[in-house]
């Protein structure tokens, strides 16, 4: 069982979230238990204050320490040894994550996800408490709750026993290495467009054999640097 804490001061952004799709399908399971946390929970004013302003200037505000370093350590013990969990902070700032952080996720121990909002939190926040700054992407967000659900979506899918179909997650794209070709439901003929012959055949391998190719015409198209990562590995020339 992996459990996942969320800190944020947007706890009402995760509702819907975790109640439907495939992260509540992984806590049905019993794979996977999330934790909401407000963080305004965890000051101690009475305006229950999480930001101030910037020392040396300059626009926006900043999250302040107290309360997330208060809050992160409830959930994940002291920063060392003593460690229950592994906090990551979601930031412009933070290494990418991909399929394979994703995995790795899901295999190891669990998980602290700091949101932060506004500028950002203060720099002591990361250097007292917090293990990893990851990264969802090359653009800018308001926040990180989204990049947090990011994070859970792709990490859940992966535990063992999430899906009905036990390898359908290991047969999509990426975790082969590639993009997927296209893809076709009934009817068979649709405003005059009819679906690939070779899938209406019955014949496995040639259906096999045309999925491989199609999937490796538009990686080589639109992303060629999966294509070099991947190799020739499990791919049709
Ligand atoms: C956390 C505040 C807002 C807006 C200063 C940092 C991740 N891939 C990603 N893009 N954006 C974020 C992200 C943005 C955040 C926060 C994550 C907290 N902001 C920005 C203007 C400049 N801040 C992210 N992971």
């Amino acid at each position: 069982m992996l459990r996942i804490d969320v800190v944020t001061i947007f706890p009402g952004l995760f509702e819907a979230f975790l109640r439907e799709s495939i992260v509540g399908i992984a806590g049905t399971s019993g794979a996977l238990e999330v934790g909401v946390h407000d963080l305004r929970r965890f000051t101690k004013d009475r305006h229950r204050t999480v930001d101030d302003a910037p020392y040396g200037g300059g626009p926006g505000m900043v999250m302040k320490p107290e309360p997330l370093v208060e809050a992160i350590e409830a959930l994940a013990g002291p920063k060392g040894s003593e460690r229950r969990a592994r906090v990551l902070l979601l930031t412009p700032q933070g290494t990418r994550f991909d399929q394979s952080r994703a995995a790795g996720l899901a295999s190891g121990g669990n998980l602290v996800l700091v949101c932060g909002r506004y500028e950002g939190v203060d720099q002591r926040v990361i250097d007292l408490a917090v293990d990893e700054e990851v990264s969802i992407g090359d653009y800018v967000l308001s926040g990180g709750e989204v990049p947090a659900m990011v994070v859970i979506e792709a990490t859940a899918r992966l535990l063992p026993g999430v899906l009905g179909n036990p390898d359908s997650a290991g047969s999509e794209s990426f975790e082969g290495g590639l993009l997927e070709g296209p893809q076709y439901t009934r009817p068979a003929v649709y405003r005059g467009l009819p679906v690939p012959e070779v899938l209406l055949s019955g014949n496995h391998a040639a259906v096999a054999k045309w999925r491989a190719e199609r999937a490796r015409e538009i990686t080589k198209r639109r992303r060629p640097d999966l294509l070099r990562a991947a190799g020739e590995e499990g791919t049709t020339r």
